[in-house]
């Protein structure tokens, strides 16, 4: 009964994914009980986590389009090995509604949500109008798609007000976005956008908003079950960002008061219920001067999710695999206490400087440990980091009473991590966690990108 979602048992799951998520996934299963299919490109047939799961398959080449991004090979591989369950992780297939259709159509289960899910929350129309339906609040502007002609665009745009930002209804994470400062800039604006859209996302469907000029991003954690129980299990602060790449985030959001984000959060939590959301997700926000305004949803186990890990004590990743299985939440909204505060690193194989990526063979790694510190890696001393892929190729987090302890903590893990043989971010997130303005905390989505270019000018 693959339909039924509360009859969802499986004892394999296979992991359609690589790095430190395919081994922080198999770990959650292995605490779980669950037996593990990991698949890997050719690129990857060496990484030693693949040695830890019960099995271990190639399915295809380097190239993510066929390997990681090939549903029929991952499809063909879970029946071969008789895998009942895939998780995606994060990136690749995580968010495609086709592929989480073509799992539960095979008679298995997605970790994850529904294909319905993913396609609301991928159409940014359609997620924001759930949105007002659940009185999540949102930036200033239509949910509707912007009309054809010129003069109701423009209507529109000094109904919100300059500067407003055009977005593709496809895009999401950055991509298909321009910002209008004025009403002269309008119309060609909109067309290049709706072109961009077209080729990109295969809709030229586009929307407006008031551009906000100063915010931070702040995020909300969802946990649900398939049974109608939902809850919320704190905030992350994620504005500590290039090029719309994350490079330090945060548990809690520094200095938000709980009646503030209290409200929002139960309104997410409404959301979920109202479209029958199951499994994890994360609410992203835009706060600026007190307010919250709602941009897009999360359909997948994301990068960070190590901080609110650290700071619930509940282990997200097992969670989400118990809520794939139809088990009801085991706790309540009562239940989540927030205790400290959480630091996440991104370690990424790149030049320091320019950015570019670092691919190459780890000669001798030194990891940092102690109370309060973990590293969430796949790498080690004699890993070769294949050019194919992203730059991540570790986390650290560490946890500590509250924020300035954490810091120092950070710190001093910092200075303990070495990774010789290519080259790393640790001096860039050095010199962050030496930052003033950081430490005070609630810098914005635009401080580390003035950041640079202060820094490159001196
Ligand atoms: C915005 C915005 C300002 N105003 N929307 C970028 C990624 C995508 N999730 C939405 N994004 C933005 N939407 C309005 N109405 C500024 C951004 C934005 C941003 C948001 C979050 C984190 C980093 C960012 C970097 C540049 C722009």
């Amino acid at each position: 009964m693959p339909n039924d979602q509360t009859q969802r048992g499986f004892d394999t799951v296979l992991i359609a994914n690589r790095g430190e998520i395919a081994l922080r996934i198999l770990r959650a299963c292995k605490d779980l009980g669950l037996k593990t299919v990991m698949v890997c490109s050719q690129a990857d047939r060496q990484a030693s986590y693949g040695a830890l799961a019960d099995n271990f398959l190639c399915i295809g080449p380097a190239s993510p389009g066929k390997s990681y991004l090939n549903k029929d090979a991952i499809l063909l591989a879970a029946r071969l090995t008789g895998a009942g369950a895939v998780h995606p992780g994060y990136g690749f297939l995580s968010e495609n509604a086709a592929f989480s259709k073509g799992v539960e159509d095979a008679g298995m289960v997605f970790i994850g949500p529904t294909a319905q899910s993913i396609a609301t929350m991928g159409d940014k129309i359609a997620a924001k109008s759930a949105m007002i339906a659940a009185g999540v609040p949102c930036v200033p502007g239509p949910d509707s798609e912007l009309p054809d002609d010129h003069a109701s665009v423009a209507a529109i745009a000094s109904e919100i007000g300059y500067p407003v930002i055009v977005k593709a209804a496809g895009g999401g994470g950055g991509r298909g976005m321009r910002v209008v400062l004025d009403a002269g800039a309008l119309q060609e604006s909109v067309a290049i956008t709706r072109e961009e859209a077209r080729q990109a996302f295969g809709s030229p469907a586009l929307y407006m908003e008031k551009f906000l000029q100063h915010p931070r991003h702040i995020e909300i954690q969802v946990l649900c079950d398939v049974h109608g129980n939902a809850i919320w299990l704190g905030h992350r602060d994620c504005s500590m960002q290039r090029r719309h790449q994350k490079v330090i985030e945060e548990a809690p959001a520094p200095g938000i008061a709980p009646e503030v984000i209290g409200p929002v959060a139960q309104a997410c939590v409404e959301a979920c219920r109202q479209i029958g959301y199951r499994g994890v997700g994360t609410f992203e926000f835009l706060y600026e001067d007190g307010g919250f305004y709602f941009i897009e949803m999360n359909t997948r186990l994301q990068v960070e999710h190590p901080v609110t890990e650290m700071t619930s004590g509940i282990d997200i990743v097992q969670a989400q695999i118990r809520a794939a299985q139809g088990t009801p939440l085991a706790i309540g909204q009562a239940d989540v206490v927030v205790d400290g505060h959480a630091f996440e690193c991104r370690i990424n194989a790149e030049d320091p400087e320019t950015f570019l990526p670092s691919a190459g063979t780890i000669t001798a790694l030194t990891l940092p440990s102690g109370q309060g510190v973990r590293v969430d890696t796949h790498v080690h001393a004699g890993y070769t980091v294949p050019p194919y892929y992203d730059s991540l190729i570790g986390k650290l987090i560490v946890h500590a009473s509250t924020r300035d302890e954490a810091i120092v903590k950070m710190q001093a893990a910092l200075l303990e991590i070495e990774i010789e043989g290519i080259s790393t971010n640790l001096p860039l997130l050095r010199a962050l966690f030496d930052d003033e303005r950081f430490a005070t905390g609630g810098t914005d989505i635009h401080y580390l990108e003035a950041w640079l270019k202060r820094r490159s000018a001196s």
